[in-house]
């Protein structure tokens, strides 16, 4: 590791780290990585990871676990499947789930890329148990990524935070529904800065938005172009409670990136990348979990409280947050 630590640590890796690698599973699988997270009603910590197989093509797999760190027990076999026959844009694979439990609902919803000849889209489908699933299908063409349901509804309508490619750049928006199959009221709420900056062009929502009592706390990854590849990194921003669309603070500085050794090399090295968290009791602890390097899972500790100080002490000026050259006009209220 060749860094310095004379910033502020919020992330803290767990010692045991990586806690979930292909090994583990008892089926052949190539690699395991960027997992959704959610605790069951009963405290179990249940994790969707991403599993790529030997032809290169993604399924999702169930973890669970009563602690979230070790005593994993993996399905035996896919939790669910690609099924390009009933579903065309699911021919590439299955990827990067995030999970929301929907409070009006009852239900967990996942939304997930879908890989085909289009390129990555959004799908989403609904379970109760993460052992059957309803499918919704593609709720947002190509190329689009990155994306979670919030779990309330934002002025009466269901919210997708997700990321959509543009000839501008890759920035991080909003859309409503009514029905979770109609979406408009597309708004742009967070956007890859310039230049050279840790998130420039390209910037997406890692784990799904935390709700806090000053706002929705997001954790999004910033890609840094190199000449000797990307850097997957992490940053913080803080929405408005009841229109996300606004955002209140934006850290200037990456949180976490690639330093551990299962973090900087792997099938794809320098890439943290977080799909899940959970809280712990205190509603305080946040639990993260982040695929490393695309190869194998992460677990990292953090303070909500401590996270929110940070953004109060180290937000940039307006600059950080609406700059000119990439705000079409009203795309930011
Ligand atoms: C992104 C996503 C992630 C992946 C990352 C690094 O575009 O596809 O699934 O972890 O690239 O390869």
């Amino acid at each position: 590791m060749n860094t310095n630590h004379r910033h502020q640590v919020l992330f803290h890796r767990h010692a045991g780290n990586p806690i979930l690698q292909a090994s583990d599973w008892s089926y052949p699988v190539h690699t395991v990585f960027n997992p959704a997270a959610t605790r069951l009603k009963d405290g179990t910590t249940l994790l969707l990871c991403r599993v790529e197989d030997r032809r290169g093509l993604s399924h999702l797999c169930a973890a669970r676990s009563t602690n979230g760190i070790d005593g994993w027990v993996i399905d035996a076999e896919p939790t669910l499947r690609p099924e390009p026959e009933k579903y065309p844009e699911e021919l590439w694979g299955i990827e990067d789930p995030r999970i929301t439990f929907m409070e009006d609902l009852g239900k967990y919803a996942i939304a997930y890329t879908a890989f085909s000849r289009g390129g990555p889209g959004v799908a989403l489908a609904l379970t109760e148990d993460f052992r059957t699933f309803e499918r919704l299908g593609l709720i947002m063409q190509p190329d689009d990524k990155d994306a979670a349901l919030l779990p309330v509804k934002i002025d009466g309508a269901f919210a997708l935070i997700h990321r959509p490619i543009a000839d501008s750049g890759a920035h991080v928006w909003m859309s409503q529904s009514p029905d979770l199959r109609n979406w408009g009221s597309h708004r742009m709420i967070l956007h890859a800065r310039k230049g050279g900056w840790w998130d420039a062009n390209k910037v997406g929502l890692s784990p799904p938005l935390i709700k806090t009592e000053r706002g929705w706390l997001m954790i999004y990854h910033g890609v840094k172009h190199t000449a000797a590849g990307c850097l997957y990194r992490l940053g913080l921003a803080l929405l408005a409670l009841d229109a996300p669309e606004r955002c209140l603070l934006r850290g200037d500085s990456w949180v976490f990136g690639p330093e551990a050794p299962y973090e900087q090399t792997g099938d794809v090295g320098n890439v943290t990348f977080p799909c899940g968290y959970t809280l712990g009791d205190d509603g305080d602890r946040l639990n993260i979990y982040y695929g490393a390097a695309d190869t194998c899972i992460g677990l990292a500790t953090a303070s909500v409280r401590e996270l929110l100080s940070w953004l109060d002490d180290n937000s940039g000026g307006p600059v950080s947050m609406h700059p000119p050259s990439v705000a079409p006009a009203g795309a930011l209220r």
